[in-house]
């Protein structure tokens, strides 16, 4: 062993040089804790404003259309969830990853709900074939019979859903990369 090496051997031991070690070690790990907080913070600041957007878009959407045709009144909707998004998020939320689904049904109990159908061979799944109730009037079976991409008509139930996939700085211990957040208020629309 040379001189040099049993110096520096010295100087590690000391109370110097395992503090600093220790530093080495940890200062990783609490730099990803202070990030994961961060993350987090960032995380219920977007959750909030995708709740205060759901709620923006069901309060304008439930009194019907104004003096706004459909297709006005949705883009005014849309925008605004997006406007509302942003604004209480302080930017941090891009655009391009909130997703913004309504979709309309008869009744609020209908909600999610599949088409009716006659189980013929009592699996209790629908089956190519089957009998069903085309609800939504789309053509096809659906698992959910709400009518996607609408504002639905005076007394019909509508649901918001205003999604956001959130990036994650710090994927830890299983967490997906790509976190789905979610604000959802479901509505009666008023005779309109
Ligand atoms: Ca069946
Ligand atoms: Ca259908």
């Amino acid at each position: 062993m040379n001189l040099r090496f049993k110096k520096a051997l010295k100087s590690l031991k000391s109370e110097k040089g395992a503090s600093a070690i220790e530093f080495a070690f940890l200062a990783p790990i609490f730099l990803m804790m202070i990030v994961a907080m961060m993350e987090l913070g960032i995380m219920m600041v977007i959750q909030n404003s995708l709740d205060a957007a759901a709620r923006e878009a069901s309060r304008l959407g439930i009194t019907g259309s104004g003096t706004l045709n459909a297709a006005e009144r949705e883009e005014a909707i849309r925008d605004r969830v997006i406007e509302v998004v942003q604004n209480l998020s302080g930017g941090i939320a891009k655009p391009e990853n909130i997703v913004i689904s309504i979709s309309a049904y008869d009744e609020l109990e209908n909600l999610a709900q599949p088409e009716p159908f006659e189980d013929g061979n009592d699996n209790d799944l629908y089956d190519v074939g089957e009998v069903y109730t085309d609800v939504n009037g789309n053509g096809s079976y659906d698992e959910d019979q709400g009518l996607s991409d609408s504002f639905g008509l005076s007394g019909q139930a509508v649901d918001y859903r205003i999604t956001y996939n959130w990036d994650s700085i710090v994927s830890l211990m299983g967490i997906a990369e790509t976190v789905t957040l979610e604000g959802r208020v479901a509505v009666m629309n008023e005779e309109f």
